[in-house]
C-alpha cells in the first residue's frame, strides 16, 4: 500500500454548501474550482469531496442514482476533470465518496431489480418475503422506521438501512462486487487518489443478528477483494466511515499486510456530550473522556495502523458548539481544540468552516431544516407526545446534521457570498466569522489553522513521532511525541478557568504555537501550546 496517506492533511469539501457561481443557490463544481488557491492556502494536501453524482437528492446526494456521472446541479464531467487538474497542479489529491452500501430507488439497478422476481437485477438487492405477514425481521432504519419496505409489485419487502430511497446492495452478488469494482476502476482511471468509503462495514450483513448493522461475516473478504481488483493497482487511498468499532477491530480492517483499507475514521468521542450516544439527548461533556478517547486510540493503532483526527464532519454540529465555548472564548476554545487534535499522530481531517471556527448557525423553525435524519426524528418524537415544541427545537438544534450544512461565509455581502441567489438552506453571517474578515486580522482561526499546518507540514517529530499521554485531569492535558532526538510537548487547558501550569511543562523549550501571545505562570481559559525540546 502506498505510504502518501502519513503526509496528507485533508479537507472536506461539501459541495451543496461550498461557493455558489451560478445563483441557483446550490454550490458547485466551478464554485470548488475558484477556491483552489484558499484551500491550497490551508495547508492542506488532499480534498474529500462529499458526493457530486447525479442523485434525487434525499439524503443530499448519499442516494447516487448514477455512480458515473457528475450531477447537473454540479456541473459537468468536464468541469470535474477541470476540478481534479487545478487540484493537481497545486498538489492536492482527491478522494471521492464511494456510497456502495446502497444506491438510489432511482439508479437503474434498482428500477430493474423492483420490476419483477426474475428480473436479471433481482439479486443486486436484498428482497425477502413476509414473515407471518409481516416485515422479516426487527431491523429498524437509521433514519426512523422499519428498515423493511413492502413492495407491491412482487409481494417482497427490501432491506434499506437509511431511507426508504436507500435500498442496500446485495454484496453477497458477485455481480454486485464486479460492478462496484469497475466503477472503482473508472474514477482511477481518470486520475482520482482514492475514496472516503460511506458506512463501507455495513456491507456485509450479518442476519443472525437483532439490531441492524454491519461487521458481517464476509466483510474482510469482500474489502480484500475490491482492494485486489481495484484500489491496491492504483495505489488508492482508502478511509473507511466506520461507526462503532474497537481500536482491534479497525486494526484488522487497515492493518497494511492484509490489503482492505488504509485508514478507518474513529468516532468515539464524537458521542460524547449524548445521553447513550442519542444526537438528539444532550448531557454535559466529558472533557476528561474526550482526551482519554482520542488517547485511546492513538495507543490502539499504534505501529501497525494510522489514525484519523476528526471532530466535525457534514453529519454532525460544530465542533465550537459541542465542545468549546461560542460565547465567552471562541476564538481561544476553537483553536485549543485544533491544537489538542492536530498535534497528534494521525491524519488530520478539517471540514470546511471548521477553519473559521464557525458555531451552529440558529435554526428557529422546523422549516428552516433540510435534512432527512432531522426532519423523521421530530416526527418520530412528536409522535411520541412527550415534548413541547420547545423542547423538540432545541433538541433538533442540539444534534441536528444541517448545523454543520450551512453555507461557508466568505464575505459579509448578502448569504455571505455564498450565492447571488436564494440559497437550498438558510445562511448565518456572524460579524467576524467571513473569511474575508479573518483573512485580515492576524490572530484569526483560519490563521491560526495556517500557522498551525505550516508546522505540522514541516516537523518530522509532529508527522510521525510517537504519542505518550503524561497527563490528562482537571481539564488539563499534557502528551508528547518523540521521535529521535526531539520531543514535542503539546499542553491544552479545555477550561474557561484559569489553570497552573504542569510540572512535567519543560521550561525554556521553543514554543512552536500558542494560542495566547506568552506563556505566564498559569494557563489561561482554553490555552495551548506546542513546545520543543
Ligand atoms: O453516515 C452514516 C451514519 O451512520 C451517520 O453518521 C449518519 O449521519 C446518521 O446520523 C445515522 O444516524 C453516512 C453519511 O456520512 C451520511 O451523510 C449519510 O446520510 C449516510 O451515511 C447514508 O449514506
Ligand atoms: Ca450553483
Amino acid at each position: 500500500m502506498e505510504q502518501w496517506h502519513k503526509e496528507s492533511v485533508v479537507y472536506q469539501i461539501y459541495p451543496k454548501s461550498y461557493n455558489d457561481t451560478n445563483g441557483d443557490g446550490i454550490g458547485d463544481i466551478r464554485g470548488i474550482i475558484e477556491k483552489l488557491d484558499y484551500i491550497r492556502s490551508l495547508g492542506v494536501n488532499c480534498v474529500w469531496l462529499s458526493p457530486c453524482y447525479p442523485s434525487p437528492g434525499d439524503d443530499n446526494g448519499y442516494d447516487i442514482s448514477d455512480y458515473r456521472g457528475i450531477a447537473a446541479e454540479y456541473g459537468t464531467l468536464d468541469e470535474f476533470k477541470e476540478m481534479l487538474d487545478g487540484m493537481h497542479k497545486r498538489g492536492i489529491r482527491l478522494l471521492m465518496d464511494l456510497v456502495v452500501n446502497h444506491t438510489s430507488d432511482e439508479h437503474e439497478w434498482f428500477v430493474e431489480s423492483r420490476k419483477s422476481k426474475d428480473n436479471p437485477y433481482r439479486d443486486y438487492y436484498i428482497w425477502r418475503d413476509p414473515v407471518d405477514g409481516k416485515e422479516p425481521n426487527g431491523w429498524t432504519a437509521a433514519f426512523g422506521g422499519s428498515a423493511w419496505e413492502y413492495d407491491e409489485q412482487t409481494g417482497q419487502y427490501y432491506l434499506h438501512l437509511f431511507s426508504k430511497k436507500q435500498p442496500d446492495l446485495n454484496w453477497e452478488n458477485p455481480k454486485v462486487r464486479q460492478e462496484i469494482a469497475d466503477m472503482i476502476n473508472y474514477w482511477l482511471d481518470m486520475g482520482v487518489d482514492g475514496f472516503r468509503c460511506d458506512v463501507i462495514n455495513n456491507i456485509s450483513k450479518d442476519f443472525t443478528r437483532a439490531y441492524a448493522g454491519g461487521n458481517g461475516p464476509r466483510l474482510h473478504e469482500f474489502l480484500h477483494e475490491l482492494h485486489e481488483r481495484a484500489l491496491g493497482p492504483h495505489k488508492a487511498l482508502t478511509v473507511g466511515e466506520t461507526w462503532g468499532l474497537t481500536p482491534d477491530q479497525a486494526l484488522m480492517l487497515t492493518s497494511e499486510k492484509r490489503g482492505e483499507l488504509t485508514m478507518t475514521f474513529q468516532f468515539e468521542h464524537l458521542l460524547l456530550g449524548r445521553v447513550g450516544g442519542d444526537k438528539f439527548d444532550p448531557e454535559p461533556l466529558d472533557k476528561k473522556a474526550f482526551v482519554d478517547i482520542l488517547a485511546k486510540w492513538e495507543y490502539g493503532l499504534k505501529n501497525d495502523s494510522y489514525p484519523v483526527l476528526v471532530m466535525e464532519n457534514h453529519d454532525q454540529p460544530r465542533a465550537l458548539s459541542r465542545f468549546g465555548d461560542r460565547y465567552n472564548y471562541p476564538y481561544e476554545s476553537a483553536t485549543m481544540l485544533a491544537s489538542m487534535l492536530y498535534g497528534m499522530r494521525g491524519v488530520p481531517f478539517i471540514y470546511q468552516g471548521q477553519e473559521l471556527g464557525l458555531h451552529d448557525p440558529t435554526f428557529n423553525s422546523m422549516s428552516e431544516y433540510r435534512d432527512i435524519e432531522t426532519i423523521n426524528a421530530y416526527n418520530e418524537l412528536k409522535a411520541s407526545e412527550k415534548y413541547t415544541e420547545i423542547e423538540l427545537l432545541a433538541k433538533m438544534q442540539y444534534g441536528s446534521r444541517d448545523c454543520g450544512r450551512t453555507p461557508i461565509p466568505w464575505t459579509s455581502e448578502k448569504h455571505g457570498g455564498f450565492t447571488t441567489g436564494e440559497p437550498w438552506i438558510k445562511t448565518q453571517i456572524d460579524d467576524g466569522f467571513t473569511v474575508e474578515a479573518q483573512e485580515k486580522k492576524e490572530s484569526s482561526v483560519l490563521n491560526f489553522y495556517r500557522k498551525l499546518f505550516s508546522i505540522r507540514n514541516n516537523d518530522p517529530c509532529l508527522k510521525d513521532g510517537e504519542f505518550e499521554l503524561l497527563m490528562n485531569e482537571n481539564d488539563v492535558s499534557v502528551y508528547t511525541r518523540t521521535s529521535n532526538d526531539s520531543v514535542v510537548y503539546v499542553i491544552s487547558n479545555f477550561s474557561p478557568e484559569e489553570r497552573s501550569l504542569p510540572d512535567c511543562v519543560p521550561t525554556n523549550a521553543e514554543v512552536l504555537l500558542n494560542n495566547y501571545n506568552e506563556i505566564g505562570a498559569s494557563l489561561k481559559p482554553y490555552q495551548s501550546f506546542w513546545v520543543k525540546k
